[in-house]
């Protein structure tokens, strides 16, 4: 550029405005050019999924927990917005920074590229070729902010007469690359959303298992006291995992490895798992992250194959006691073998429909017992059997624990906390759960005084919730109910609080409202 050494120092400073558009639409073309070129080879691979998939991974388990409790399932908009903002701004005082030479710009672009490059190499479910995407994003962002800051400076420099020709091309150039950038933003999101996983589904069509579940009775659930019904709507169902964006994975392109300690290898595709004799199972599903009055607990009529039917054809050796699985984003879990031979289940159905998109689809692990993170792989695609002293899942690195039966919960869900109830009998009403072994009774009390045993609604099997209430007689004023479930094998929860970290929290619900006088 050989303006540059015509021009007088002072002159050649970039307006503050200008150095901005420059640093945002240089950081801005490296994200959505990234972005288009893994529409096209791999949606994983955009660099800024990378990078973010990579910090979720990355976050210490405190944090993540932090996470989840305050935004729940929106974590991960929360940290893509927050990744946002803190690029925005790096990009603005990058370009303010550049506004004299050009090294700043292009030293951080080439560090923000290099971050794009390091996270998609080494994502587990990215090919060597997806690098392409983030090299095309470092190029597009030095080559942008190049461009751009060029024609910049010949619009500063005050002592040419094309000066407001040279301010018309910055600016005519900056809109056409503001355009570019969301025109490579939106088609990579298109490309990316291809894929399509919902045609796929919907060619499946209704699932029908050989074995229906039994049908749930009317009395099962409290829900026109406030309680959840008894099934949840796959719409409903609480979802909890480490993406970003959900996998993509078409049924026509499944195929799931069984190996390890095996007597024979096995790799099943979809329509081998369909052919098999399918069951259908009305399961209550748990998270460990759920606190004590949590929402993470949800119940659907899962279809799959028992897992024992599964590997029944692979024969598994009797030394492993691990079942190690890994979904395709390279999420990893183990289960005990002999809870996963006893009930587990290759769901490949939810409610009738095959698994939603982020539930799984095509087929995921539903083990009733034990929390998602040691049994519930959704999109897996690879079962390894060893032993725990062999290999850690994903969580277990992270601090949780290694074994993680459910543990008995109860939960309040009416009166709504810090509500306006009454006058009159109070209904107070819930849920408990205590998979497999099943509740036996759960009881009530108000301010401290005695417990009151609940009428259970009924039972539809030990592997699901239990509803239950209580009519309360409460003088006008505040007063606060707590509950504690007894399971089918003596247990009553203890009201020791421990948090979910490392394998589920415990402790009794309380919930305070005001009685009308
Ligand atoms: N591939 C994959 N599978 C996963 C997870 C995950 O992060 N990735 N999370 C697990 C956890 S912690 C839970 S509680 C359940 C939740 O399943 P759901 O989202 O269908 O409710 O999925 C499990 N399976
Ligand atoms: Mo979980």
């Amino acid at each position: 550029m050989d303006h540059e050494r015509d021009a007088p120092a002072d002159s050649r400073k970039l307006s503050l405005l200008r150095s901005t558009v420059v640093g945002v639409l240089a950081v801005l073309a490296a994200l959505t050019a990234g972005h288009l070129i893994a529409g096209l080879l791999n949606p994983n691979a955009s660099p800024f999924y990378a990078v973010g998939s990579t910090a979720i991974d990355l976050t210490p388990a405190p944090l993540k927990d932090f996470a989840v409790r305050n935004f729940g399932t929106n974590d991960k908009l929360v940290l893509l917005g927050g990744m946002a903002a803190v690029l925005l701004i790096i990009a603005a005082v990058a370009g303010i920074l550049s506004r004299r030479s050009l090294s700043p710009g292009v030293i951080v672009a080439a560090v923000l590229g290099g971050l794009g490059i390091a996270a998609v190499l080494t994502r587990p479910d990215t090919d060597v070729v997806d690098v392409l995407a983030p090299v095309i994003s470092l190029v597009a962002g030095v080559g942008i902010f190049l461009w751009l800051h060029g024609l910049a400076s010949r619009a500063t420099d005050a002592d040419t007469l094309s000066t407001s020709t040279s301010r018309r091309q910055f600016m005519y150039t900056s809109a056409g690359v503001a355009v570019g950038v969301g025109v490579a933003g939106v088609g990579g999101q298109l490309l990316a959303d291809g894929v399509d996983v919902e045609r796929s589904r919907s060619a499946i069509g209704d699932l029908v298992p050989a074995t229906r579940a039994p049908a749930i009775p009317a009395g099962a659930d409290f829900a026109q006291l406030g309680t959840p019904r008894f099934i949840t709507s796959n719409r409903d169902f609480y979802r909890i995992d480490t993406l970003l964006n959900v996998p993509r994975l078409r049924a026509e392109d499944y195929v799931l490895r069984i190996h390890g300690a095996v007597d024979k290898e096995l790799m099943l595709r979809f329509e081998d798992i369909r052919r098999m004799r399918l069951v259908e199972r009305t399961i209550t599903m748990t998270c460990v992250s759920n606190e004590v009055g949590g929402p993470y607990v949800s119940t659907s009529n899962f279809i799959g194959v028992p897992l024992r039917d599964v590997f029944a054809e692979a024969g598994v050796k009797p030394a492993a006691d691990q079942l190690f699985s890994t979904s395709v984003d390279g999420w990893t879990c183990g289960t005990p073998v002999a809870d996963v031979l006893d009930r587990g289940l290759l769901a490949i159905g939810m409610n009738g429909e095959p698994l939603p998109a982020e539930h799984g689809f095509p087929a995921r692990m539903v083990v009733p017992g034990l929390y998602g993170f040691v049994s519930a792989t959704k999109w897996v695609v690879d079962m390894e059997f060893n032993n725990f002293a062999d290999k850690q899942s994903y969580w277990l690195k992270r601090g949780w624990g290694q074994k993680a039966p459910i543990k008995t919960q109860s939960r309040i869900d009416v009166p709504v906390g810090l509500s306006t109830v009454g006058p009159g009998k109070i209904t107070v009403a819930g849920v408990a759960w205590s998979q497999p072994r099943g509740i036996a009774k759960v009881e009530v009390r108000a301010d401290q005084g005695e417990w009151v045993t609940a009428q259970l609604a009924d039972e539809v099997n030990t592997s699901t919730w239990r509803m239950w209430r209580v009519g309360l007689d409460l003088k006008p004023g505040l007063h606060t109910v707590e509950c504690r479930a007894t399971d089918k094998a003596g247990y009553t929860q203890t009201d020791q609080r421990v948090p979910p970290i490392p394998d589920g929290a415990t402790g009794w619900h309380s919930t305070a409202f005001t009685v009308q006088g």
